[in-house]
């Protein structure tokens, strides 16, 4: 049988930053597109994940790779839509770090078109720690309330995307969308922002097409 091709880095020591930039550099050159996820527990990030694995296959591939205090549980979600998927187990540490995404780098096939990394839950850490990726976005679901961007201003400020999640919860909920984007967009005016219901699949297109573009746009940059 045919080996498959995958990906070899060879920077795996040094500071976040660097190993970072490697891994960025190593997953560019290949054509893919890598997208961390952040959000606080449960705001939707695998559920997310599962809507876009659904909307981009048959045309694109794409793995992930997971990032958890402890378990499995959504790796083996993941895998369940027959998307290959990676568990990192961090056994406490409230983030993940360069050089734990670089551990799992030799298993990722060449021929992907994205990349997604789901980061530990939480709002804080993980918006510390560039993992190598070309466009991070930050999940605010909606039951959080729509005074967040403000409070944990970080994850806004460092990220290109938000997607404001369980838009389907909205008519039960005190959540004004006009002014989490009021304020997301006072701390980041160029954050790109997308409505979603992961449960019911609404604006999930949306998110994809701006993936889609973003993977061209990068290809274009390679060609
Ligand atoms: N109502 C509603 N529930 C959602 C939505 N997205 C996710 N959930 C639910 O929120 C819970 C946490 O979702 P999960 O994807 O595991 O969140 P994660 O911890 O960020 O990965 C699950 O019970 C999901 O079914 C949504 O858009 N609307
Ligand atoms: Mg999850």
């Amino acid at each position: 049988m045919e080996k498959k091709e995958v990906l070899v880095l060879e920077e795996l020591l040094g500071s976040n930053k660097k190993i970072a930039a490697e891994i960025r550099k190593k997953l560019e050159d290949k054509g893919i597109l890598t997208i961390n996820l952040l959000s606080s527990p449960g705001a939707g990030k695998t559920t997310l994940l599962e809507r876009i694995a659904e909307g981009l296959s048959p045309d694109y591939s794409m793995a992930v790779i997971e990032g958890d205090i402890e378990t499995e549980r959504d790796s083996e979600r993941i895998r369940a839509k027959g998307i290959p998927a990676w568990q990192i187990i961090t056994g406490g540490a409230c983030h993940l770090e360069a050089k734990m995404v670089a551990k799992v780098f030799s298993e990722i096939p060449a021929d992907l078109d994205f990349l997604f990394i789901e980061n530990v839950g939480n709002l804080v850490c993980p918006a510390s720690y560039d993992l190598g990726e070309n466009i991070r976005c930050v999940i605010l679901s909606t039951p959080e309330g729509d005074d967040k961007p403000k409070k944990y201003p970080q994850a806004f400020t460092t990220s290109d995307c938000l997607i404001i999640n369980k838009a389907d919860l909205i008519p039960a909920l005190p959540f004004k969308v006009e002014n989490a984007k009021r304020e997301a967009l006072e701390i980041n005016p160029k954050l790109k922002i997308f409505i979603t219901s992961a449960l019911k699949g609404s604006g999930v297109r949306e998110l994809i097409e701006y993936f889609q573009s973003s993977l061209r746009k990068l290809r274009q940059k390679n060609a």
